[in-house]
């Protein structure tokens, strides 16, 4: 691995909030791709850091601190991962679950969609049924991105898109879903529009399913 990224991914595993932001920057200065930096150095940073957490190596405190350093360097790369066009392509509402506060693969999905043309409205974390619900009413989005990180709050996914059906709104938007537990095979069992594995699956994903015909009132 390139040593900058590898001093980039150390940085978000040791903590180093201090020097994150200035090794991402070096890097975007030569001339290292900003995916790459997502990709290759900050992403593969969690799944060891998520590995320590699952051997006890370290403990909630530890992976915060983690996550943290992860989103300092994120803040540095977003500006330059922002798509030139800026005609929106479709409207998107993005949010995590009710009870899941894992936001950084959200907020990932979210720079690359921007990045792609989509126009973003970011809902945050812990979003139960009656909030996103209202929100989807007010706004009328092309498509609702949801995430989950935690197994015990896929179910939140199906709610929401039961939620959806009970207010007659199911055929006026399109739903992904995404998050590490997801799979596809899940996805089609809640009746989803569609499952990305990752940010760029995602975009691609949320291209075609603006193709799809909904209902628009
Ligand atoms: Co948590 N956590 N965590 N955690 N955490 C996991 C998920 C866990 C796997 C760790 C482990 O045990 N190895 C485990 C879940 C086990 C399970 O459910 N089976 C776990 C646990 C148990 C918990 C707590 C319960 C711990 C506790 O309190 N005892 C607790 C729950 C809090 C809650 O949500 N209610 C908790 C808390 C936290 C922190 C707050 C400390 C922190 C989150 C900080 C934050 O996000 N702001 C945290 C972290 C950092 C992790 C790990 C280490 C890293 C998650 C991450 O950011 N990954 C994680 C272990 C791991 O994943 N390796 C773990 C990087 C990120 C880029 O990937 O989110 O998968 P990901 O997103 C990807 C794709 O999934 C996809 O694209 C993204 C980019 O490629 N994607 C989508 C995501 N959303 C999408 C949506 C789409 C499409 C694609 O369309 C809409």
């Amino acid at each position: 691995m390139d040593e900058q990224l590898k001093r980039i991914m150390e940085a978000v595993v040791n903590r180093q909030k201090g020097e994150i932001q200035g090794l991402v920057k070096a890097a975007i200065d030569e001339g290292t791709d900003p995916n790459t930096i997502v990709e290759d150095a900050l992403i593969p940073a969690m799944d060891v850091v998520g590995k320590q957490f699952a051997d006890s190596d370290i403990f909630v405190p530890e992976m915060l601190v983690s996550a943290l350093t992860m989103k300092m360097g994120l803040e540095v790369v977003k500006p330059f991962m922002k798509g030139e066009d800026n005609k929106s392509k479709g409207t998107i509402i993005m949010a995590t679950v009710k009870g899941d506060l894992h936001d950084i693969g959200k907020n990932i999905v979210i720079m690359m969609l921007e990045g792609a043309g989509f126009q973003v409205i970011d809902l945050g974390v812990d979003l139960g049924v009656g909030k996103l619900i209202a929100e989807i009413e007010s706004v009328k989005p092309d498509i609702l991105g949801l995430s989950a990180l935690l197994t015990t709050t896929l179910p939140e996914m199906k709610k929401v898109i039961e939620g959806l059906e009970a207010k007659g709104l199911r055929d006026k938007i399109k739903v992904m879903v995404g998050g590490a537990p997801v799979e596809q095979s899940f996805a089609d069992k809640i009746g989803a529009d569609g499952y990305g594995a990752d940010a760029s699956e995602a975009v691609t994903l949320a291209r075609e399913l603006l193709k799809r015909p909904r209902v628009v009132n």
